[in-house]
C-alpha cells in the first residue's frame, strides 16, 4: 500500500462554523430541527458501530449480504481501477468491493472521502496489510460540498453505501444525485444503497432498539452541542422518539423534552425555551421503493446497469451509470 496523501478541503474551523450555523438556525426554528450529520464525533459513531450489531438494526447486515454475494459481480460489471467511497464508514464494506475488484484484476486506488480526518485515518489503517498494491488518497471533505473536488484520476466506482442517502430531503437528494452525476465521467460507475420499504414494526424497531443504543446515539448529538458550543442541555431528560411517516415513507427521530425549561448554549450567546414534551427533529431516514431508486436516479441523469437486494428483499444496492 502506498500512502498518497490527504486532500483537505475542510478544517475544524468551517466544521465548527457550520455547526454554530446549523444549531443557531435549527433551535430557533418552529418546528426545531437539527441535522444528523452532527451525530458522528467519536462517541456517537462508536455508537452507530454498536447499533450495527443490535438485532434490530438489520440495513447493515442486509447490505453486507448482497457485497458478500455480489461483490465480484459488481467490480466486474464496473470495471474500475479507482474506488471512490463516499463517508466511507466501516472498513468491512469496503473490504468486500476492493476484494471484487482485485479479483477482476484492476484494483489500483482507493479514494476514502470523509468529514472526519480521524475516521479516514482509522479506514486506511484496516487496509494496511491486506492491499498491497493499493494507493491510496484521502480527501477530507462534506460530500455535500466538494464533490467537484474529488480526485480524478482512473475509471472510478463511486460507493454511496449504508443507506444514508435516505438522511437526505427528496430536493436535497436530488442535488446530490445530480452532484455525483456531474462529477463523473464516461466509465465511472455509481453504487448506492437504499434501505427499502418494509412492515413499519420492523422500521421502527430498527430505530427504536431494546438495548436503547439508538436512543443514545440520538440524545448524543446534545452531547456534541454541550461540548462544541458550550451548552447545557441536559440530555438524559430527553426522550428518544422513532416514528414512521407513512405519508412520505421515511423514519424520523425526535427528542423530547421531558419538562419545560431553558437551555443556554453560551458560545452563541442564544437561550432556546422547551415546553414539556416538545420535540425536535434530529433525523430522517427515507426509505425505498425499487421504481423510486431508479426514477431518481434516471432524474438526475445516471442510467440503471444492475440492483441486487438481500434474500429478504430489505436493502438494494443500484449500479448505475452517467
Ligand atoms: C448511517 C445514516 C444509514 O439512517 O439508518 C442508524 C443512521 N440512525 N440508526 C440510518 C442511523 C439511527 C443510519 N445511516
Amino acid at each position: 500500500m502506498t500512502i498518497l496523501g490527504i486532500d483537505r478541503h475542510l478544517d475544524d474551523t468551517d466544521l465548527a462554523r457550520t455547526l454554530a450555523v446549523d444549531v443557531r438556525a435549527g433551535l430557533t426554528a418552529t418546528p426545531k430541527t437539527l441535522p444528523p450529520k452532527y451525530f458522528y464525533d467519536a462517541r456517537g459513531s462508536q455508537l452507530f458501530e454498536q447499533i450495527t450489531r443490535v438485532p434490530e438494526y438489520y440495513p447493515t447486515r442486509a447490505e453486507r449480504a448482497i457485497l458478500t454475494a455480489h461483490a465480484d459481480e459488481i467490480a466486474l460489471l464496473a470495471g474500475a481501477d479507482t474506488l471512490v467511497e463516499l463517508g466511507s464508514g466501516s472498513s468491512e464494506k469496503t473490504h468486500l468491493l476492493l476484494g471484487g475488484m482485485r479479483t477482476a484484476g484492476a484494483l489500483r486506488r482507493y479514494v476514502p472521502v470523509d468529514v472526519s480526518e480521524s475516521a479516514l485515518n482509522g479506514a486506511v489503517k484496516e487496509l494496511d496489510a491486506d492491499y498491497p498494491e493499493l494507493d491510496i488518497h484521502g480527501v477530507v471533505a462534506d460530500i455535500e460540498h466538494h464533490l467537484h473536488l474529488l480526485p480524478r484520476r482512473g475509471r472510478r466506482l463511486v460507493a454511496f453505501l449504508g443507506g444514508t442517502i435516505g438522511n437526505l430531503f427528496p430536493s436535497e437528494r436530488h442535488r446530490f444525485l445530480a452532484d455525483v452525476r456531474a462529477s463523473l465521467r464516461p466509465g465511472d460507475t455509481l453504487v448506492l444503497g437504499t434501505d427499502l420499504v418494509k412492515d413499519p414494526r420492523r422500521l421502527v424497531a430498527a430505530y427504536d432498539d431494546a438495548a436503547g443504543i439508538t436512543a443514545e446515539f440520538n440524545r448524543n448529538v446534545l452531547h456534541v452541542i454541550n461540548r462544541s458550543l458550550g451548552a447545557d442541555f441536559l440530555p438524559e431528560t430527553f426522550d428518544h422518539v422513532a416514528t414512521w411517516d407513512a405519508t412520505n415513507e421515511w423514519i424520523e427521530m425526535r427528542l423530547r423534552a421531558g419538562s419545560d425549561h431553558v437551555v443556554r448554549i453560551a458560545e452563541l450567546g442564544v437561550t432556546v425555551e422547551f415546553a414539556n414534551g416538545e420535540e425536535i427533529r434530529t433525523e430522517i431516514s427515507a426509505k425505498f421503493r425499487p421504481d423510486t431508486v431508479a426514477s431518481e436516479l434516471a432524474l438526475a441523469g445516471f442510467a440503471v446497469r444492475s440492483w441486487w437486494t438481500d434474500p429478504d428483499g430489505d436493502f438494494a444496492l443500484t449500479l448505475a451509470t452517467p
